[in-house]
């Protein structure tokens, strides 16, 4: 089975939020025509809550973009972002959200980012993505979504090393690009590590029907 995978397509991410992707917006009519040709639909969240440890405000002396030790992994400290209940946490009002199933809430332990919507960044605790998929026999995973070199690479990683026959839709993902060339290096190195980057328009080709 195939499955759409939407990953944190949320008012924070989207310009005017306070860790808006450039352009993040223009991936949300590429999505909401892309979603009438699955019939598995799962969104991603990211679900902070406001003492989260990727929050630069949450270490004193620190401006986003600085690198911390977090529980000895390495984290890029954040602008607040997604913080649970708030409105930038909502996904975007124009994204069709009528046919998600299931949304996987990520990233809410104070301690530990998780980008990938399957794991934390210490790879410790596994969110329920990947028994949902199970469940429903897919085999195959279509991503989409916010950013391409930050949530949606991590997913992509792990939906391979979980052995998802993986998809990148490259018109359906933004990069948020902290450093200007992190999405060229994210995009290779998905493709190196057996992702198929298609665009939506070759979807329907693929899709087994
Ligand atoms: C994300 C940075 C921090 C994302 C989440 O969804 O790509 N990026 N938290
Ligand atoms: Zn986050």
């Amino acid at each position: 089975m195939d499955a759409l995978l939407i990953v944190d397509v949320q008012n924070d991410f989207l310009p005017g939020g306070n860790l808006a992707v450039p352009d993040g917006d223009q991936i949300i009519p590429v999505i909401n025509n892309l979603q009438k040709k699955f019939r598995i639909l799962v969104a991603s969240r990211d679900w902070h809550p406001a003492n989260h440890g990727s929050f630069a405000s949450n270490h004193p002396g620190h401006i986003p973009g600085d690198v911390i030790q977090l529980n000895r992994l390495e984290q890029i400290l954040w602008p607040d972002h997604c913080i649970q209940g708030s409105p930038g946490a909502e996904l975007s009002p124009l994204l069709n959200r009528n046919l998600i199933q299931r949304i996987i809430f990520k990233g809410t332990d104070p301690e530990v980012d998780s980008y990938s919507a399957f794991f934390d960044n210490g790879h410790k605790i596994e969110t329920e993505l990947h028994k949902y998929l199970q469940k429903k026999n897919v085999n195959r995973l279509f991503i989409t979504g916010l950013a391409a070199d930050v949530c949606v690479y991590f997913t992509v990683k792990d939906a391979l090393q979980l052995g998802y026959k993986t998809f990148l839709i490259t018109d359906a993902t933004k990069g948020v690009n902290m450093k200007s060339d992190d999405t060229s290096n994210a995009l290779t190195d998905m493709k190196q590590k057996g992702a198929q980057l298609i665009t939506s328009g070759q979807v329907p080709d693929f899709l087994t029907k």
